[in-house]
């Protein structure tokens, strides 16, 4: 598929079109929004439908699933799940963001973790797109030497601006996130105050595109991400979610992240593994407001949930 030339940059930010409206319906569903294809390293993913990319933790201490997959046999066989799950992209991470863990985890010992499982992946499912969790480019180099297709930095490029151009030399695509703070403090409240919420997360990503564009990445490689859970308290997650078409104007890639995040257990009084439903609820009403990838654990539940409103949009 031919890349779908990027809106130009946009005007006002703050501007979010509308998803629920004037029409006299209840909701307008507006559904993923162009581009409609993302340009990676080893191809180019399809977007005209939702992308669910499955989270592959080969970490001891991530939130809901620390140790379960850090032994790379039991990894591949997780990912095999995920893949008959329906996932689309497998995203591998090997340093947690929970608050209050051991930070940061070296890059060698980044590496220990992530390269027997990388390139067990890679050599298994040589067709399916990797993405890679890092803030370092010393490990971004590497995994894409290893045959990883996107780099997703959750810091967007604040740890390390050369994780850009890691991504700029392979034509890697390359997630931004949105957060604030340092990595010790990256997913807690100690950044979480805001004036405007959509305005100020849209001009935040849009500072990290730009620092991305300007060290030699590929405007359409780019993709942005709102940073669910990231510098932002569960009222600011709910709103973020609700106004999320905000970000169209943006004119990217929109992936999202909410699987089982704190705000979701505010909701719902549950405990991290069991709030399948609730993300799976949270990623349709993304779907609805133009996100196009779904970062989740549970690849199944999504997956179907997703099927669902995309059948609903295009019946
Ligand atoms: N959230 C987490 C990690 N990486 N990347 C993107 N693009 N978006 C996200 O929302 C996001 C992310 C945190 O979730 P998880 O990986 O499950 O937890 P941990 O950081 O504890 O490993």
């Amino acid at each position: 598929m031919t890349p779908t030339p990027l809106a130009p940059r946009p005007a006002a930010l703050a501007a979010a079109p509308a998803c629920r409206g004037g029409s006299g319906d209840p909701v307008e569903a507006a559904g993923p929004a162009p581009p409609w294809s993302w340009p990676t390293a080893r191809g180019t993913i399809a977007l005209d439908r939702p992308v669910v990319m499955g989270i592959l933790n080969v970490t001891p201490d991530s939130f809901s699933d620390g140790g379960r997959w850090l032994d790379p046999d039991a990894a591949l066989a997780h990912a095999e799940e995920m893949l008959a799950d329906g996932a689309d992209l497998l995203d591998v991470g090997a340093e947690s963001t929970r608050p209050g863990r051991p930070t940061p985890v070296p890059a060698e010992e980044e590496w220990r973790r992530l390269g027997p499982v990388l390139e067990g992946l890679v050599r298994r499912f040589p067709m399916v797109p990797i993405s890679v969790d890092t803030v370092k480019a010393e490990t971004a180099r590497r995994a894409l030497g290893a045959g990883a297709w996107i780099i997703n930095d959750v810091t967007g490029l604040r740890h390390d601006p050369a994780v850009a151009d890691a991504c700029a030399a392979a034509g890697a695509g390359l997630v931004v996130m949105h957060s604030r703070g340092d990595l010790a403090d990256l997913a807690t409240y100690a950044h979480a105050t805001y004036g405007a919420l959509m305005t100020e997360i849209a001009e935040e990503l849009d500072g990290m595109v730009r620092t991305a564009e300007g060290r030699g990445v590929a405007p359409a490689r780019i993709a942005v991400d709102p940073g669910f859970g990231f510098a932002k308290r569960p009222e600011h997650n709910l709103r973020l979610l609700d106004r999320l078409a905000a970000l169209r104007a943006l004119g990217r890639p929109l992936v999202v992240g909410p699987s089982r995040k704190r705000f979701l257990g505010a909701v719902t009084g549950r405990e991290a593994a069991a709030r399948d439903a609730a993300t799976a609820a949270a990623c349709v009403l993304a779907s609805e407001r133009g996100a196009h990838v779904f970062r989740v654990h549970a690849v199944r539940e999504t997956r179907d949930a997703l099927r669902v409103a995309h059948a609903a949009r295009t019946a």
